[in-house]
Formats: structure tokens, sequence, C-alpha cells
């Protein structure tokens, strides 16, 4: 079909798509962007052109997803409203009760991957509240949408449903059916299709790597991501700064990524934290707002070490603070 399509033919659909805008609902049959990466799966992944026609034809562009991914909390919120949507009674309270139902696979993750429960559960919490919204949206429906009408993200998406489509041919799942959030995030931990074909593990062996319906796997796979991306078992994530706030306010770090300053280094301009961290450790200073002033937190490698699952540092707070008082809460039981 494509190949018979000009240049110039091409051009007339594409400014008649941008006509059309992101109000106008319309699925991807006729959408010479969709056409053009059903062609590209065909030659490159050896897909059944077919098939993928007719899975297009049936996706639909969705306005609430175009208006979704343009306002995400952690860009519109300062912290101090940021993190009250995570760190609550309730979202705490699900944590002590998932970290219960959860203990033995919690712990065969731990001794495995050297990741911290406390932060697996965390994660699974902020991101679903432990299961309970993995996301309705069709995942083909979402990143139909932002790689063929979302021109900002267009690459990342494009890229994003490629994996997806062949992620579901891998792991056997229904792309027409596969649900996840507005961004094609799937499952418990909310793994994009790249992330969950690189780091998602079988961790119940059953031939299978199900993050929807398995624990074994949405846990073990959560765990690993975490120990791919560097974790360090045992050593701090984040203290906050008690001592030298002046001087902390000139230090903020440009990124997260701790690789210019020791926590000696900060020591040595006054720059301390209670209790104190490690003078080798290497940290970064971040600021986050409160209603009555700024608040500084020196953090280490595990911190940024969260960022990548999320590049927002008041996400990997959130995260960060739930898995504290998580903890703390299950000792008080
Ligand atoms: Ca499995």
């Amino acid at each position: 079909m494509l190949k018979n399509n000009k240049p110039g033919t091409w051009f007339v659909s594409l400014l008649a798509t941008l006509a059309a805008g992101p109000g106008c609902a319309e699925d991807f049959h006729a959408d010479p962007q969709a056409q053009a990466f059903i062609e590209e799966m065909v030659e490159r992944h050896k897909f059944d052109r077919k098939q993928l026609q007719t899975l297009f034809a049936e996706a639909k562009k969705r306005d609430d997803i175009l208006e979704a991914i343009a306002r995400p909390a952690e860009k519109t919120k300062p912290w101090y409203e940021y993190r009250k949507i995570f760190v609550k009674p309730a979202r705490i309270e699900g944590g002590v009760k998932f970290w219960q139902e959860n203990e033995a696979i919690l712990q065969r993750a731990q001794q495995k991957f050297g990741v911290d429960p406390a932060l697996v559960v965390a994660i699974i919490g902020v991101e679903t509240r432990y299961g309970a919204n993995t996301g309705s949206y069709r995942v083909i429906d979402a990143l139909s949408t932002l790689a063929f009408a979302y021109p900002p993200r267009s690459k990342f998406f494009r890229s994003e449903l490629e994996q997806f489509l062949i992620l579901a041919q891998e792991e056997n799942v229904d792309p027409a059916t596969a649900t996840g959030s507005y961004a094609g995030a799937m499952g418990y931990g909310q793994f994009i299709p790249s992330s969950y074909r690189h780091y998602a593990v079988d961790f119940d062996g059953d031939g299978k790597r199900d993050l929807w319906n398995n624990m074994e796997d949405i846990i073990g796979s959560v765990a690993n991501y975490f120990h791919r991306h560097g974790w360090q078992a045992d050593k701090p994530v984040a203290h906050k700064v008690t001592g030298g706030l002046d001087a902390a306010a000139q230090q903020v770090s440009e990124s997260l990524k701790p690789d210019k300053k020791t926590a000696a280094d900060f020591a040595k301009a006054g720059i301390t934290s209670t209790p104190p961290l490690p003078g080798e450790l290497p940290v970064a200073l971040l600021k986050l707002e409160q209603p009555d002033g700024p608040e500084y937190w020196l953090t280490g490698k595990n911190f940024y070490v969260i960022t990548r699952y999320n590049r927002s540092p008041l996400y990997s707070m959130a995260v960060y603070q739930l898995s504290e008082a998580i903890r703390d809460a299950r000792k008080a039981q």
C-alpha cells in the first residue's frame, strides 16, 4: 500500500492530518505515519502486514491521552503538594499489607538482586496503589496516539510502539487487548515496553514474564530493574540537610548524578545532615519546596537510581519517603 504512495501524496495526507489537529477523533487506518510504521515492522521484524493493518484500523486516537501527556503532576505541583499524593496513611498501610502478603517473594528478590524490599514495595505503591490501578487504556491506543499524533515525543513513543509489538509476540500477549497507562506503561510496576523487554524477569520460572498478574514476576522484575541500574545494597538513599542551610542554597546540584562531590566535600562547607552520611559517599544536593521555604537533601547514588525509573526528583523523593514510612509502620506493628 505504502509502496505506491508518492512523496507528494504523503505530504498532502500529512498536512490533512496536521490540519485535523488533536481535537479530531480518528483512527489510524489511513494515517501515513501508521502505514510507514507498519511497513517498517514488516521489513525489519517480519511482522504480518495484514495483521498489523487490522490492529491499527482498530486503534483509536484519544484526546484524553493527549491532554494527560501535556500535564504530568510532577511538572506542575510543588514538592509539598506532590508528596501528599503518595506519602499518606492509606498508601503506607497498603504497603505494609502488600509486604506481608508477599514477604517470601520480596525476600527471595532481595537475596537475588540485592535491592531493599521497602523500595520495591514503595515503587509498586506509587505506580499503581499495589496493583489497584494498573491503567485501563489499551496500550495500542496509547502508543499509537502518542507516536502518531503527539509530535514532541513521537520518536520516543514510536520506538516504544515497536517494542510493544515485539514484546506482545515474545510473551504471547494480545496487542489489541493489553492495557496500561495513558503513556503505555504496563502492570503493577508500570513498565514501558522497552523496559519490559529489557528488565522484566520470569521469577517463577513458568516460561513467561507476566507483569499484570504474576506476583513473582512483578516483584522480581522491579528488583531486577534497580539491580541493573546500579542499586547499591545497604547504602543510604538521601538525608535531609540540617546544618549549613545558607551554604546549601548556594550549592544546589545541577545533576542528581553524584559524580562531582562527596558528603565530606559538603561537610567542609558546613553542609551536614542528621544523622551524618559517610564522608566518602558521593552525593548531590537537592532543593525541594515547602510552604515556608526550601529544604535541602544530600542524595546518593541510590536516589539517582530511583530517578532511572522516572526522571523526576520529586518522584524519587516520594518513593524514598514512602519506603521509609512503610518500613517504620511495619516495625511498629
Ligand atoms: Ca513467570
